[in-house]
């Protein structure tokens, strides 16, 4: 409904300012084909890089687990602990309490972690794998599309937030070898989400990870150039954990780069199917 936005816990309220973004019933606003964003060269010599992306509770820190001691490898879990304590202050917490309020200084935090974490050095010569939880991409290209396109982030932050985006591209190696997918169902993670009980996600809508799965869909399974040009490898994380280990098992070679992927190929079926579902 105009107007009306759904809060993270599922309640209605009016939007702040129906008119706070003009532009807003354009998809993905001002995104420019992200070829065109790169001056960077990417060393030849540096570790592979994978980023492990998925809903909340799609099971991102188990997969980031099960490779984190496997030799050559170097895992990141996301950075969750320095969210919840910057200087006594627990942003996540803040965020989830107030998302208007919240949500675009959470988000630039995010980043900026992000941003560090994904610059990082390899640890020695004999690295030949960077495993990520998440990425400064999914920042962009997820949370904060998912933010801006449910009223929760205003343009004028969005519009900073991307041209700080744009700015890294072009001058940071940020640049990912592949994704790895793990694809969900919305109210599969919720019973997932529920039975882990973190705090600040108590009181967490089935209608917000909806939306954050559309958002991943729109992102990682639509070939659409402006929002992503890195390889992905799309997993079933509905599975139960036997299963999905199963998956990581046959999947490995793809996964630490032993096998190139190439560009994905939704099928034509698939594809028509994700946007029809996504009103593209
Ligand atoms: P996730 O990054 O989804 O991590 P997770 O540990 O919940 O997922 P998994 O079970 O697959 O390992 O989110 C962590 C929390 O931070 C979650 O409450 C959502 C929130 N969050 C945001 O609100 N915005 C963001 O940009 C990110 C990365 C997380
Ligand atoms: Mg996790």
């Amino acid at each position: 409904m105009e107007g009306v936005i759904t809060t993270i816990s599922g309640q209605k309220r009016p939007a702040a300012s129906p008119t706070m973004s003009p532009s807003k019933k354009t998809n993905f606003v001002g995104i420019s084909p992200l070829r065109e964003l790169t001056n960077v060269k990417t060393p030849t010599d540096r570790p592979f890089r994978v980023s492990i992306e998925g809903n909340i509770g799609a099971g991102k820190s188990t997969l980031i687990k099960y490779f984190s001691s496997m030799p050559g490898i170097e895992t990141f879990a996301e950075p969750i602990e320095w969210w919840r304590n910057l200087q006594g202050h627990n942003l996540l917490e803040l965020m989830y309490s107030d998302i208007h309020e919240w949500l675009k200084v959470f988000q630039s935090y995010v980043q900026f972690t992000r941003l560090r974490v994904q610059t990082t050095k390899p640890k020695s010569s004999s690295t030949t794998v960077q495993m990520f939880e998440r990425s400064v991409q999914n920042n962009r290209f997820c949370f904060l599309e998912q933010a801006y396109q449910s009223g929760y982030l205003h343009g004028a932050d969005y519009a900073v937030m991307d041209q700080w985006y744009r700015w890294m591209r072009a001058n940071v190696d940020i640049s990912l070898d592949l994704i790895v997918y793990l694809r969900s169902s919305p109210e599969v993670v919720f019973e997932r989400v529920k039975a882990r009980a973190r705090p600040e996600e108590a009181g967490l809508s089935l209608q917000y990870l909806k939306e954050l799965h559309e958002s991943h869909e729109r992102w990682l399974m639509t070939n659409d150039e402006r929002f992503n040009t890195i390889p992905v490898l799309v997993l079933d994380a509905d599975k139960t954990l036997d299963e999905i280990v199963e998956q990581y098992k046959k999947n490995e070679n793809k996964i630490l780069g032993f096998e190139k992927t190439g560009r994905m190929k939704v099928e034509q079926g698939d594809k028509d199917k994700v946007k029809k579902t996504l009103s593209l």
